[in-house]
């Protein structure tokens, strides 16, 4: 029976009519998946998870789960179990079939039905766990409710069965299995390390909450690779945890919980030694990349607060320029995290909170919160405040300099530095910069390149480490003015005074590092990445920025010429090249260390022409890892730095 039709009642219009939309909801679902869940890539796949996931963190929320098991299974089918009040097995009067089948089968119904609790209702999340099933060759729903274990199976959406009571239980709680459809993802292959770093999340964001993740694929000792996800402290430890790295600057996370109009406000923030603002934000746990009202109310309570501390104190007295906003908040480290009724998202990846209402109700809990912490702990305050007049110092000599820096290229003719050589292109669409590491490299790249629209840019050893350097330093290093005149772009401040990147005048699309296959040249790699990432983000965030690859290996056999990425390409080489026999009789094989050991022709056929070349685009997939990555590299304190090598000892040691 596909969709119960022997149940209709005859005469019965509105069911065969609810009946049919429910029908086309979920082939809408398989026709155009992307509009459900983002893409049906590897983060489609994932979302799969999350939007199971989410179901059980609301059961959490509303107070009825303490834990939730995920089990990625050996043919990559994967499995959500939580323990709280079960989808209902019930009839649903209207529909006349199971609630479980109805949440099951039916697009968006899966919600609650109680309306005190947080539902996403926004972003991509939330779509329900319908979608999950029409998405999946297989899955299976078991509820433990009412003393009974309920089961139902379906196929692409579409149940194979009635719901079955398969036994009797004291438990309650969810399970839901599924094998994601092949015929629609691109991939099916879950990855540890997403699932492991979203777990994680969700501890931080629902203290006291048990999540596990077990890998069946993944065998160690008799046992699958297992492991929990708590934590008692909550956005306290995610503080702490993101700037492990980092020193501090307080004794410990200030912590703000408040409620307001329904909306319920959690933050943890502490200051450190860097030069950055860490902000992570969350409306529902859901992660809100752009920031929003939420994150807005957070920073104006900051600069509110400790402006006028400040100011009564008569700390800013002495200062002959103004303190800006961003003052405040260098060397800042804050969890902001909202709990919404019906959240509205905004901005293009709808990454950004848009309820206006929030932005006061967040900066009064934070501002209340801040005043007695800064009456009690004067000693952090005052650490606090000297930190925010040297930031405004150092901002103010870095507007000099940028100014100076600035000016001097005003006046230079083209403005663009002697060592570039540029290409004739004037379209930035299809013009390419490339990065190279050192003077002779850049030769041999001047000489290979196709000059149309390829313009070369050598940098001599290694440029400033930008994590440890004042701005203003940044702005007299020879290397990083450079590339600051040859892109074309520069740093103005917005009305606010706040830093922002403009791009009018960009001369390229393609930023291309090129670098030595060795471990030198993969810290330079980072050096310069690490640049960008603090500097000219919205170029790595828009895909301009790419790594070339040079081979590892030229392997030869007359005049046959194979290059080689790697040792499997190699050993292919060898065998094409001697054909049966097997025998390396007469295989010359170059082990390429650096750019230089290869003529311009060389460069050009394997690491430039677009038809050949590998190149990999640098993308922020995640703007928390790669933050606490550049700083754990680049770093004062050595264990977490030293742990991070070895824990990738393989990339560090290409040349070994
Ligand atoms: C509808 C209503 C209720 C709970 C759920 C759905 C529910 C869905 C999922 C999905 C995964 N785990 C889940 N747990 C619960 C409310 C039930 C009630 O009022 O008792």
């Amino acid at each position: 029976m596909s969709k119960g039709e022997n149940k209709q009642k005859p005469g019965n219009q509105d069911y065969s009519a609810s009946n049919i939309t429910a029908l086309e909801g979920l082939e809408a679902v398989r026709k155009r998946p992307g509009m459900y869940i983002g893409s049906t890539d590897i983060k489609g796949l994932h979302h799969l998870v999350w939007e199971v996931i989410d179901n059980s963190i609301d059961e959490h929320l509303a107070g009825h789960c303490s834990r939730i098991d995920t089990v990625i299974h050996p043919d990559n089918a994967l499995s959500v179990r939580d323990d709280g009040r079960g989808i209902p097995t019930g009839m649903h009067e209207k529909l006349q079939k199971s609630a479980l089948e109805v949440v099951m089968t039916v697009l968006h119904a899966g919600g609650k039905f109680d309306k005190d609790t947080y539902k996403v209702s926004g972003g991509l999340h939330g779509v329900g766990v319908s979608c999950v099933n029409a998405l999946s060759e297989d899955l299976t729903a078991t509820v433990w409710r009412d003393g009974r274990i309920a089961e139902q199976k379906y196929q692409k959406g579409k149940p194979v069965a009635d719901v079955a009571f398969i036994g009797e239980t004291e438990e309650t709680g969810t399970a839901i299995w599924f094998k994601p459809d092949q015929t629609i993802f691109e991939t099916t292959e879950y990855k540890w390390d997403i699932l492991a770093g979203r777990l994680r999340e969700l501890s931080y964001l629902n203290k006291g909450l048990v999540l596990t993740l077990t890998d069946e694929r993944n065998i160690e000792g008799g046992k699958p690779r297992q492991e929990t996800f708590y934590s008692e402290g909550g956005l306290r430890e995610f503080v702490i945890k993101l700037d492990e790295s980092k020193q501090s600057l307080i004794e410990k996370p200030i912590h703000v919980t408040g409620k307001s109009d329904n909306v319920e406000v959690e933050v943890a923030m502490q200051y450190n030694t860097s030069y950055q603002e860490t902000i992570y934000s969350y409306v529902n746990n859901i992660n809100t990349r752009e920031g929003g009202t939420h994150v807005r109310g957070f920073r104006m309570a900051v600069n509110r607060l400790f402006k006028s501390y400040g100011e009564e104190n008569g700390f800013f007295n002495k200062l002959k320029f103004k303190i800006s906003g961003e003052d405040f908040r260098e060397g800042l480290t804050a969890v902001v995290s909202v709990k919404v009724p019906e959240p509205q998202f905004k901005g293009q990846t709808k990454g950004e909170l848009g309820n206006s209402e929030v932005t006061s109700i967040v900066s009064q809990c934070v501002g209340e919160v801040l005043k007695h912490y800064l009456e009690e702990h004067p000693r952090d305050a005052k650490r606090i405040i000297d930190k925010v007049i040297l930031a405004a110092t150092a901002r103010h000599a870095a507007r000099k300099a940028r100014e100076m820096v600035q000016r001097k290229n005003a006046l230079s003719g083209s403005g663009l530095p002697g060592k570039l050589s540029d290409c004739s292109s004037r379209d930035p669409g299809i013009s390419e910069l490339y990065l190279v590491e050192g003077d002779s490299a850049g030769g041999t790249a001047k000489q290979g390149r196709d000059r149309k629209f390829q313009a070369i840019l050598p940098l001599r050893g290694k440029i400033l480490n930008v994590e440890k350097a004042m701005e203003h330093k940044i702005y007299e290093n020879e290397e990083i003015k450079n590339i600051f005149t040859a892109l074309g772009v520069n740093i103005v401040e917005n009305e606010d005074g706040e830093r922002v990147l403009n791009l009018e005048k960009l001369r390229y699309h393609k930023t291309i590092i090129m670098c030595d296959a060795d471990v030198d040249g993969s810290h330079i790699v980072t050096l310069i990445l690490t640049f960008f990432f603090r500097y000219m983000k919205p170029l790595i965030e828009r895909g301009y920025i790419y790594i070339a690859t040079p081979p590892l290996y030229l392997v030869k056999k007359g005049k046959s010429e194979r290059y080689c990425w790697n040792d499997e390409e190699r050993k292919a080489a060898i065998q094409e090249l001697t054909g049966k026999s097997g025998s390396e009789s007469g295989v010359k094989i170059q082990r390429y260390k650096g750019l230089g050991e290869m003529n311009a022709g060389q460069l050009w056929d394997t690491t430039m022409n677009p038809e050949n070349r590998i190149l990999r685009q640098v993308s922020i997939v995640d703007a928390m890892e790669a933050d606490s990555v550049f700083s754990m590299l680049m770093g004062d304190e050595v264990p977490p730095r030293r742990a991070f090598i070895e824990a990738n000892a393989k990339y560090a040691n290409v040349d070994v």
